[in-house]
């Protein structure tokens, strides 16, 4: 191949504050045909997007000559959710010309950060696991991996919250309503998916065995590229696809006229993209989303045999050339599917496309929720997916006479089936996953510890090889970088900026920690980024915080597991001593929540009403409002993130212990300087072991401890009668005060609480308030709050991104950077 770029003549596109202005107009002249005088906010947000996506494509077409030129090994990332958050301020760092942006635009009395304010953000996941997979995508590119990542294009991304009356309500987002300048629609990358219908089998002159699948309907998926720029260096695709009617879609409705009967076919095949499920940990058995999920890996499949077999390769080395990373087992029908391709439509013989399927895929799981494990009926699959689901029994045939070869007892062989035949047969679809991938991760030690000795205990046992362990982590680019240039700012002014490609270079910064000057500017740095946040906070809400108050943060999706509630028990004890007690020794703080309810999580939903009302009480008291003040921020999103964790003074990190697989908030925050409280639970374990236990705060049980408490029977009534201040704050739930006269509001979590109680509230309870307390001294010494805080930033080089990718590259996918 050759170096277009390196020919002489080929326009520069250039980085300069002139290129940039010239660029800016040709665009909002050309593409936009607006003149500035008539130019909205909008159509100025439009023409830099254009400005900066020319840059990106143009480091993109490098990187892509670079990797066709080595022939390197490559990834594909399937993944059917991601949260890039805003592109346009992440590609102006990246492209580093964020200062040469902000002069031209100063040039046409336009303020970059006022047109920052102007994206949508794509809302393609619902929380952890999406984000994960775009820091994947910046550290890929960064590091000049091959790589490209699959997804689904939906039309409408995670819902739109809002606060009403102290409830959430949902809407539908609307990302696409003013067009995404990121994307590039590709035509000619499309691909036919078929549903439905039956397979015939046949024996040729030679008795070889022929299956056809005579699907009964067919949809077409097509491509949307959006390139995901790396710091410095390369630039990879997120490669959606959006499912279209085929072209050939109702010939015959059409040809009898009956026009609408054959546009209703259309709109119904194109449903199969429109909405993203809204649920994170609880995977409702839905047609729509396993159609989903087949349509996404079908497409991207065929286009990853496309892109080997435009090499002139032979599909006999797909594995050699390509590995695909399963994010969780959403994607993981890709196994079926890729025997499907291989055999019937490339007649590749059983044997050999089962070793390229099982040499292919890796799998990473990330809950090890009993509810958030999924698995399909089998009848269902029988209707729309037929000819898997034969493949599927093949699979587990083979697979069982492969175990009754080892020493497992048929209860562990059943166990292991990927049938589950208790009840409604159903397939589980993370032993599929495990059966067909050659690497088997967890997102923290933790849990990939729990993954081997609980979910997947008897597949560990039988090949402890392919069990590792990939601890999650965040691109500090966009999430120190460019949320907090505050501090960014700071800490290059200390160390110099090899941070952004090493994150290992923080730990300097702890020779700086006794140096009084340097705390000063570093609390003068946080206390700005808490005024952005208050100034958040007023715009989203209409309440006022002081800035100076300590901001307590929970932040995340809302789940029993997470236990927002146990920290609303700690405000009301809070408000109880204010008010009953009269004790006043509590430093003002700002407790802020935010995250979403799947629609359908009566527990959630009755939690963020708690947490409202809870607000309510407080906001409103007079004699408590000084001291305390409770917020709940609607529709948490990427870009009010990178407002939120620079703002923060404490990070909560409260789940039971053994339920969080990892969590990547909490590394968020201590990369802006929280500190933390939170359980020994996900990746919480690392970062306490990484900063130093004296600069955690740590409470509650154990995992072990979890499961033993559990074991000898759990009884929170007794602890509830046992502890007069549990007891009255508990029963407070029920109070006419807090429920305004609506006592039963609150009865459910009450009585769940009391009775149940699953996720140890009561029993973590003491130790939580207790270790506030302690919170609270450290607190008033802004001194040592600081030095903590300094030393937390320092040593959070493990917890990038890159070093996970780093990660998978050495332990799972054997794949080497190409920089371009
Ligand atoms: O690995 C990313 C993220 C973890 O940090 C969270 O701890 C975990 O809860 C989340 N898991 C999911 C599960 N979805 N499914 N299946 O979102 O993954």
């Amino acid at each position: 191949t050759e170096h277009y770029f390196a020919k002489p003549g080929v326009a520069n596109i250039g980085l300069t504050k002139e290129d940039i202005k010239t660029s800016f107009l040709e665009k909002l002249f050309y593409s936009l045909g607006r003149i500035p005088v008539v130019a909205t906010k909008n159509d100025f947000y439009t023409s830099l997007a254009l400005t900066v996506r020319d840059r990106v494509f143009r480091k993109y077409v490098k990187s892509l000559e670079q990797y066709a030129e080595e022939d390197a090994r490559g990834v594909a990332y399937l993944s059917a959710e991601y949260l890039p958050g805003p592109h346009l301020g992440n590609n102006l760092l990246n492209l580093e010309i964020v200062e040469e942006t902000r002069e031209a635009l100063a040039e046409f009395d336009l303020d970059l950060d006022e047109l920052l304010k102007e994206e949508v953000e794509p809302g393609l996941g619902n929380g952890g696991l999406g984000r994960l997979a775009s820091c994947y995508m910046d550290s890929l590119a960064t590091l000049g991996i091959p790589s490209i990542a699959y997804g689904i294009r939906y039309e409408f991304g995670i819902f739109k919250q809002e606060i009403q009356n102290g409830w959430q309500v949902e809407s539908t987002d609307k990302w696409l309503q003013k067009g995404n300048t990121w994307e590039i629609l590709r035509p000619e990358i499309s691909f036919e998916v078929k549903f439905g219908g039956n397979t015939e089998h046949s024996r040729d002159e030679n008795n070889k065995l022929h299956i056809e699948w005579i699907p009964d309907s067919e949809i077409k998926g097509t491509a949307y590229d959006t390139p995901i720029l790396g710091y410095q260096s390369n630039s990879i695709i997120l490669r959606l696809w959006k499912a279209e009617a085929t072209e050939s879609f109702d010939f015959a409705a059409y040809n009898l006229g009956e026009y609408y009967r054959a546009v209703e076919k259309k709109m119904r095949s194109e449903n199969i993209t429109k909405v993203l499920y809204p649920n994170d940990e609880n995977l409702s058995g839905k047609e729509l989303r396993l159609k989903q999920q087949y349509f996404f890996v079908c497409c991207s499949l065929q286009d990853i045999i496309r892109l080997h077999l435009l090499q002139g390769r032979k599909l006999e080395t797909l594995h050699e050339k390509f590995t695909i990373q399963l994010n969780d087992t959403h994607p993981s029908i890709a196994v079926a599917e890729l025997m499907r391709l291989l055999l019937d439509v490339h007649h590749m013989e059983w044997e050999e496309a089962w070793k390229v399927t099982k040499s292919t895929f890796a799998y990473t799981n990330h809950t090890l929720l009993p509810e958030a494990l999924e698995k399909w009926p089998v009848n269902l699959l029988r209707n729309l997916l037929p000819r898997h689901l034969e493949l599927i029994y093949e699979i587990n045939s083979r697979f069982i006479t492969e175990i009754r070869e080892h020493d497992f007892t048929g209860e562990q062989i059943s166990r292991m089936s990927l049938i589950d035949d208790r009840g409604e047969p159903t397939i589980r679809m993370a032993h599929l996953a495990t059966v067909g991938s050659y690497k088997v991760n967890g997102v923290s030690a933790l849990h990939s510890g729990l993954l081997k000795e609980e979910v997947l205990k008897d597949f560990a046992q039988l090949w402890p090889e392919k069990f590792t362990n990939v601890t999650n982590g965040i691109t500090h680019r966009r999430f120190l970088a460019v949320s907090n240039p505050l501090l960014a700012g700071l800490i290059t002014e200390k160390i110099g900026k090899g941070w952004l490609t090493n994150l290992d270079k923080l730990k300097s910064l702890e020779s700086f920690v006794n140096d009084e000057d340097f705390r000063r500017k570093w609390m003068e740095v946080k206390l700005e980024n808490k005024k952005n946040l208050a100034a958040q906070i007023k715009e989203f809400t209409g309440f006022e915080i002081n800035p100076e108050m300590l901001i307590d943060v929970q932040v995340k999706r809302i789940h029993e597991y997470k236990r927002q509630h146990l920290k609303v028990l700690h405000i009301l004890s809070l408000y109880m001593q204010i008010k009953e007690d009269g004790q006043n020794n509590i430093p003002p703080t700002a407790f802020v929540f935010a995250g979403k309810a799947a629609p359908g999580y009566f527990m959630a939903k009755r939690i963020i009403k708690l947490i409202t009302a809870v607000g309510d009480l407080i906001n409103n008291d007079p004699e408590v409002n000084k001291i305390l003040k409770v917020i709940f921020l609607p529709n948490f999103s990427v870009k009010l993130a990178q407002h939120v964790y620079p703002g923060a003074d404490l990070s909560e990190q409260i789940s039971m212990a053994g339920k969080e697989a990892s969590g990547t908030g909490n590394m968020k925050f201590a990369l802006n300087g929280a500190l933390t409280i939170g359980t020994l639970d996900g990746a919480n374990v690392e970062i306490r072991e990484e900063v130093g236990e004296e600069n955690f705060f740590l409470f509650g049980l154990t995992t072990e401890e979890v499961a033993e408490r559990k074991k000898a029977g759990y009884h929170p009534y007794k602890i509830y009668s046992e502890n007069e201040k549990l007891k009255r704050v508990l029963d407070f739930l029920l109070s006419e005060e807090l429920t305004k006269g609506d006592t039963e509001l609150f009865r459910s979590i009450y009585d769940n609480l009391l009775n149940q109680d699953p996720y140890l509230l009561l029993q973590d309870y003491q130790s939580y308030v207790d270790q506030m307390e302690n919170v609270y001294e450290i607190w008033k010494d802004s001194q040592k709050w600081a030095k903590m805080s300094i030393i937390n930033v320092a040593n959070m080089g493990k917890f990038s991104s890159d070093r996970s990718i780093k990660d998978y590259c050495e332990k799972i996918w054997k794949v080497k950077a190409v920089k371009a």
